[in-house]
């Protein structure tokens, strides 16, 4: 019943067009200044690679299903045995679409914006009567962990490792709180999609863009990589856990090519739906405000249920190990 699944590629031997060059090196990793989560600031060492310079886009991961018939979780029936107690009849596959509230509401209760929409899934972002049609050049959407691995795997690519992903997220500055440096908007420009305005009912769009923009829309980092910041959440291969990748910090060496590859370190006990592991998603999205979740950062990151699809959630790929040197 589940998709078919698209043998294995070979890893490509040389990067593809629109992958830029991320150099290795060491930086500091995660922040003191926000989430919990995100800290201490510790010292960490990568390899370099390339990466992606803009998330998977629609029009991409089209030419992977249509290439090999992939279907995505979101599109895949239900096992009721996972579901006890449910009305078969409800259990149709979909994905988790948001909807603003009418005015301000209580934070603590996401239900009251994120909403399980029968038939939501790539193709149909915003659910039934919804399309992509003009959605080619927007991040693809509503992939969960597994088909973010099958488009790589289908690409000869890697997902990156959380370390990886900071690192090229930085671009270079070391210890800055964006991207771009510690201005939210140097000289008032805009430079990620996020949400202005207060979460989740005042979408005040100052970046022009009310969900997901068009790749490439803002500008890039120092690494030439573009959409680091907001737009969508991006999957890395590393599962979640409050002591990230990398903490472990002994005197004599900063920790190389950290990652976490145990799914029971992604198990968060004593929470709802505990029994499936959460990977690390980074770069936050257009659905974070200051007011609720300040994540366009580098150093945030939010663990997801890996079988979890949504309308703020993408990928980009990477390539390890290459002998090709840069242009
Ligand atoms: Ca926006
Ligand atoms: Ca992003
Ligand atoms: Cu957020």
């Amino acid at each position: 019943m589940t998709g078919k699944q698209p043998a294995r590629r070979a890893p490509r031997r040389s990067p593809t067009a629109g992958m830029t060059l991320v150099p290795g090196g060491g930086f500091l990793m995660g922040s003191d200044d926000f989430y919990p989560e995100e800290r201490p600031v510790r010292r960490v060492e990568v390899d370099g690679f390339w990466m992606d310079d803009h998330p998977v886009t629609v029009a991409e991961f089209a030419r992977f299903a249509a290439a090999t018939g992939y279907v995505t979780v979101a599109e895949r029936p239900l096992d009721p045995a996972q579901y006890p107690g449910a009305d078969p009849a409800l259990l149709r596959p979909g994905s988790l679409v948001f909807h603003p509230t009418d005015g301000p509401v209580d934070l603590r209760d996401v239900t009251q914006w994120w909403h399980y929409i029968p038939d939501a899934q790539w193709r149909r972002p915003r659910g039934p009567g919804s399309s992509i049609k003009r959605l080619g050049d927007h991040p693809v959407t509503h992939v969960a962990a597994e088909d973010a691995e099958a488009y790589a795997a289908w690409a000869g690519k890697q997902l990156p490792t959380e370390a990886e992903w900071e690192f090229a997220a930085r671009g270079g500055l070391d210890g800055a709180v964006f991207t771009w440096g510690s201005d939210f908007a140097p000289a008032g420009t805009m430079m990620a999609n996020t949400w202005q305005g207060e979460f989740p009912w005042q979408n005040l769009m100052t970046d022009g863009w009310e969900g997901t923009s068009p790749v490439q829309s803002f500008p890039a980092n120092g690494y030439g990589l573009f959409d680091m910041a907001g737009n969508v959440w991006e999957w890395t291969a590393d599962y979640y856990t409050t002591r990230p990748a990398g903490r472990a910090q002994h005197a004599c060496c900063a920790p190389r090519n950290p990652r976490v590859t145990s799914a029971q370190a992604g198990l968060a006990p004593g929470e709802p739906g505990t029994r499936i592991p959460r990977r690390v998603t980074k770069g936050g999205s257009h659905l974070c405000a200051p007011n609720y979740c300040l994540r366009y950062r580098p150093a945030a990151r939010q663990g997801e249920a890996v079988d979890t699809a949504t309308c703020h959630i993408g990928f980009r790929c990477i390539l390890r190990d290459t002998r090709s040197a840069p242009g």
